[in-house]
């Protein structure tokens, strides 16, 4: 190989890996389970104190909707099941969005109108776009029922009526 081409390679290897451990940006397409016509986005974004969540939901009923984050980025299932449980990077308890002891992926509720739209928006400050736990890769899950916050592993939210992956922008 001539040494100008090893160069580029090992260039072309090192920016990569670096833009892999610097995401700013993250978005999710979320699209219906079987049976379902809920679709929606999700972008994440690095702030000073967290990530900032904006998640925009149609089709769903009206009332809260448990959204999380899961652990597989896979959809491929007709249910959604193949996304498998919540991510838990850090082996903690379910809850909400505001405990210190809750799964990484857990983004609480959406809370959805009477057309069928919902958004959520927060900082979230366990969820990270980088290093250990990042949630690139991973999926996003929204549900038929409202997360209750407490009941384990899952606060009980539900089916799975769509899903997407996380992909660093
Ligand atoms: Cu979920
Ligand atoms: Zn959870």
């Amino acid at each position: 190989m001539k040494k100008s081409l090893i160069i580029t390679v090992i260039l072309v290897a090192l920016t990569s890996l670096v833009r892999s451990q610097n995401v700013q940006m993250a978005i999710c397409k979320l699209n219906p389970t079987e049976g379902s016509k809920v679709t929606g986005t999700v972008t994440f974004s690095k702030v000073a104190d967290g990530v900032r969540i904006v998640a925009d939901v149609q089709g769903l009923s009206k009332g809260k909707h448990g959204i999380h984050v899961h652990e597989f980025g896979d959809c491929s299932s007709k249910d959604g099941s193949s996304a498998g449980g919540h991510f838990n990077p850090h082996s903690k308890s379910h809850g909400g969005p505001d405990d210190a002891d809750r799964h990484s992926g857990d983004m609480g509720n959406i809370d959805v109108d009477a057309n069928g739209k919902g958004r959520l928006e927060y900082v979230d400050k366990t969820i990270t776009l980088n290093g250990t736990g990042s949630v690139i890769g991973k999926s996003v899950i929204v549900h038929a029922n409202e997360d209750d916050l407490k009941t384990q592993p899952t606060g009980n939210a539900g089916g799975r009526l769509a899903c997407g992956v996380i992909e660093a922008l």
